[in-house]
């Protein structure tokens, strides 16, 4: 998968070189591009924001060098996305469908109050949200998009690790993990985890996932049942 992020902070995406990320890229199963905008303005000081038309607080990214940046990088396969609020909210159901869809992604990070509307007209194919709350800029966002999504390219995840069996994969929380020590401050690993019963270790974690997702997330709880009765 080719993934090319447009940042005005190339340098905060280093941290997509370590563990897991750093080792997909090493093997190339996935490709990042940091674009720094800032190399597309036109302006003769390199400004990429101005003020906003109609006053308020804060500055706007300018459409130009957004605008030469993505011209830039963009290839008939490209899927433009701007990470906003008003975004569709992002899911594991989402992170799947765009893995399976798509494999050439452009990430548009804004920063400021956010990015001039006319790019979200003519470039942007889809503006998606991690989630009702306002950061400082997309770049956060982008890094989450990007975890999420690489764990679904082929052979990235390591053969001890799956998407199959974690939180939301089967529309439930995940089961409570436990590792050695068996005993560690008191308390102790459950019993059935030791047992080698694989049948009764599938059904306690089931049981307790069905426990915590109705406790913690009734709606996801509601959908649960809902699919249960379907069936
Ligand atoms: C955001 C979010 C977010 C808004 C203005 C960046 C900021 C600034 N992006 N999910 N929540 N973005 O708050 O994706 O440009």
């Amino acid at each position: 998968m080719k993934i090319t992020i447009l940042t005005l902070f190339p340098e905060m995406f280093d941290s997509l070189n370590y563990s897991i990320l750093g080792r997909a890229q090493e093997k190339n199963l996935i490709d990042i591009n940091i674009v720094n905008i800032r190399d597309f303005s036109l302006d003769n000081n390199k400004r990429c924001d101005d003020y906003s038309y109609g006053g308020g607080a804060g500055m706007i990214m300018t459409p130009q060098p957004l605008f030469d940046a993505i011209k830039s990088v963009k290839t008939d396969k490209s899927h433009i996305i701007y990470f906003s609020p008003r975004g569709e909210l992002l899911s594991q159901d989402k992170v799947k469908e765009i893995s399976k869809t798509y494999d050439d992604l452009i990430l548009i990070c804004g920063h400021y109050e956010g990015i001039d509307e006319r790019i979200i007209e003519l470039c942007v194919d889809e503006e998606i949200s991690i989630g009702d709350y306002v950061l400082t800029g997309g770049e956060i966002p982008a890094m989450v998009f990007v975890d999420s999504i690489s764990r679904y390219v082929p052979n990235v995840l390591g053969n001890t690790m799956t998407t199959e069996e974690e939180s939301f994969s089967n529309g439930l929380l995940e089961y409570p993990q436990y590792t050695r020590p068996q005993v560690f401050m008191g308390l102790e690993v459950p019993d059935v985890l030791t047992s080698g019963n694989h049948g009764k270790i599938k059904d306690w974690r089931l049981e307790k996932s069905i426990e915590i997702t109705r406790l913690r997330r009734p709606d996801l709880y509601r959908n649960y049942i809902r699919k249960l009765d379907k069936e």
